[in-house]
């Protein structure tokens, strides 16, 4: 039909229908635009991070908004027919063709996934526009940003019709200066948000939790003066604890700008000049009382210039590795942790607010833990701040998760920017004593220089705080060796029957060991990457995953396995070949809550794995931490088993609704008593 009427209007009028219809004759448009296709026009990319939020005159856009699903990114301006929703075209004749109108759609509370928000969208992957009309009064004097605490995956951002920028990786905080997109009266906010992962971003299409889509963080009209603070740090000197470094960076490049520097219970006040760079740097000498779990003491900090304010709470502590051992504020410490996704107990969705995390918080505590691994991703600000006042240390992490495009710079663009934001982010928080830069990630040249760019990353902006990856290690050889440690321990055995034992025999015969002989695994965890970060972490699933390795090799029943790996655990020896700590970053079990049959996914079977877990892991001197797999059940397509998993990844000790599994309570007992001593 299109094609018809478009044959009988001539050539030139043509042309100039379509300049008008897509508003072409102001915009610089290239030979490839056609009635199918536009040209991309180009996003801006964000902003340097604006820091210490918290303090700055905001304006709150969180609360209801309106979306709209678009699978076939039809809402583009590169790729409508219409010029895109970004026009925002409406009714006000009632003869206006409109295909969609962002004030009838379908409203979502921001923040918060779309994707847990309507069911019909759970496994959708893909496009959807959000919409927010605001008030807004320009004010000559002041810059005005927009700060988005995180958006899920691939984020574009218009107002009042015209392009903002974009944002690639999801998770973490963005802004951008909108002052000059902004009117008097009435603006409109419109973003899209794309949940779509590939084999180029961070993480990939494969993950085992949730692409929760949309929105997760707050989002803010932010206003600054035109000369403002971008960000500041102050953090304890570890190795002399009367004195902390104090760094600031205005927003431009230039000197002379007097700032005060004011912590009022420790009667502290200095007045410093940024240098030619916009930058201070300064050592400060104060006597603060320390941070730590038992007492999660923070500080007021004011920073004034002769334009704003800005203040957050900060505690002071130090996080140091000597050996093999772990200190903080000089003591020796053990990470007794748990393992834990951002998704809040009892509501669908990501978790975003001061709420969601203190009572996830609150229940880890339940596990007598001084310790969080917040895996696999950047959780909102509102995670350590929380974590802060509890007195909770907190190990934060990027999603560089399995494998990932090694070679791509686009991919090492996104995930530097995610590593750099949290810290820029997070850098003042005491509670943070760990970054980790990658989980299970299997070796490689292009890796390892992939991973020592993260870590550099780290070092420019936050030298203070312990690195760590957790690493997959174990050779094929050293599993070998496990199986023959399992078939010397079945063939021993007095329960294990004739036939299953007929068939150690064999295997111990063919590998020349003699059933008197005594055998144990050791396993070495010796990752390259382990030469450059402080902290050797290690996810390691004995008596989960790793039995179903050798059940078919062996042509033994996963029950006498499981059995016998049980038996065999606590003789297992887990070194490295780094004179450092090591941290057992997951261990763990399915089950799911309620179900009392004694076999897998049974509550029973899981309470089991963990006393053998803590058995093997406390008889190993070089491990000084652990954090269990994981706090809650959550949400994974990567778990389909019905009645059981659901789509939920069924390791946690409590289920999503926070009934504890009876795990749950030989974690506590252990931390409270075994390593309590
Ligand atoms: C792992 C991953 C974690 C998974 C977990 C599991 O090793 O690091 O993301 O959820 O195992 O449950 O299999």
């Amino acid at each position: 039909m299109i094609k018809l009427i478009l044959n009988l209007i001539p050539k030139t009028l043509l042309s100039l229908l379509l300049c008008f219809a897509f508003d072409l004759q102001s915009q610089d448009q290239s030979d490839a635009d056609s009635f199918f296709q536009r040209q991309a026009p180009s996003y801006p990319t964000p902003d340097d991070l604006i820091g210490w939020i918290d303090s700055r005159q905001i304006i709150n856009l969180n609360g209801e908004w309106s979306y709209i699903v678009d699978p076939m990114n039809n809402g583009l301006p590169e790729s409508s027919f219409f010029g895109g929703f970004p026009k925002n075209k409406t009714q006000t004749t009632g003869m206006e063709l409109i295909e969609y109108n962002f004030e009838t759609a379908k409203k979502i509370q921001i923040p918060g996934a779309w994707n847990a928000a309507d069911k019909k969208l759970l496994f959708y992957r893909g496009p959807v526009w959000l919409y927010k009309k605001f008030q807004y009064t320009p004010k000559e004097e002041s810059l005005t940003h927009l700060y988005i605490e995180g958006s899920n995956f691939t984020t574009r951002v218009f107002i009042n019709g015209l392009i903002v920028g974009k944002f690639e990786g999801g998770y973490v905080p963005f802004n951008f200066e909108i002052s000059e997109h902004l009117k008097e009266g009435e603006n409109i906010l419109l973003v899209q948000t794309d949940n779509t992962l590939n084999e180029s971003s961070v993480p990939t299409q494969k993950t085992d939790w949730w692409p929760w889509g949309g929105i997760v963080g707050d989002v803010y009209i932010v206003e600054t003066p035109k000369q403002f603070i971008q960000n500041a740090y102050l953090q304890l000197n570890p190795d002399n604890f009367t004195e902390a470094l104090f760094k600031l960076k205005m927003n431009h490049p230039s000197s002379g700008h007097n700032i005060k520097l004011e912590i009022p219970e420790l009667k502290f006040t200095a007045k410093y000049q940024t240098n030619s760079l916009g930058v201070i740097e300064e050592n400060i000498k104060i006597n603060p009382q320390l941070w730590s779990p038992e007492s999660p003491k923070l500080y007021e900090v004011i920073i004034s210039s002769n334009a704003e304010t800005i203040s957050d709470v900060i505690g002071f502590r130090s996080i140091q590795t000597q050996g093999q051992k772990i200190f903080l504020n000089n003591r020796e410490i053990r990470f007794k942790g748990i393992a834990m996704h951002s998704e809040p107990i009892g509501i669908p969705g990501p978790a975003f607010s001061t709420e969601h995390f203190k009572q996830l918080l609150a229940t880890a505590k339940d596990l007598n833990v001084n310790f969080i691994r917040a895996a696999h991703y950047p959780y909102t600000r509102h995670l350590a701040k929380v974590a802060d006042q509890m007195g909770l240390m907190l190990w934060e992490e990027v999603p560089v998760y399995w494998n990932i495009d090694w070679d791509n710079p686009e991919t090492l663009k996104i995930a530097k920017n995610q590593i750099s934001r949290l810290v820029q982010r997070d850098q003042n928080r005491s509670s943070v004593v760990v970054w980790s830069v990658a989980n299970e990630t299997p070796l490689s040249s292009s890796r390892m220089k992939f991973l020592q760019s993260l870590l550099s990353e780290i070092e420019i902006n936050d030298a203070s705080r312990l690195t760590t990856a957790a690493l997959l290690s174990g050779s094929e050889e050293q599993f070998r060796s496990l199986a023959l440690v399992l078939a010397l321990q079945g063939a021993k055995s007095k329960w294990v029957e004739p036939k299953e034992k007929a068939i150690f025999s064999v295997i111990l015969d063919q590998a020349n060991i003699s059933i008197e002989d005594e055998l144990s695994f050791s396993l070495s965890i010796d990752d390259p990457l382990g030469e450059s970060i402080d902290l050797i972490s290690y996810n390691e699933y004995f008596g989960w995953y790793y039995v179903t390795f050798f059940t078919d090799q062996m042509m033994i029943s996963e029950g006498t396995l499981r059995r016998l790996m049980f038996e065999v655990m606590p003789t297992i020896k887990i070194t490295s070949s780094f004179d450092k700590p090591i941290h057992i970053s997951e261990f763990g079990a399915g089950a799911k809550y309620g179900n009392r049959t004694n076999k897998i996914w049974s509550e029973e079977y899981q309470a089991k794995l963990y006393q053998h877990q803590l058995e093997m892991l406390s008889n190993n001197s070089q491990i000084q931490g652990i954090s269990p797999w994981v706090l809650k059940d959550f949400r994974a397509m990567l778990r389909p088993l019905a009645g059981i998993q659901d789509f939920y990844n069924r390791k946690g000790l409590i289920d999503e609704n926070g009934n504890k599994k009876e795990a749950f309570k030989v974690l506590s007992d252990f931390y409270a008593n075994e390593w309590n001593k």
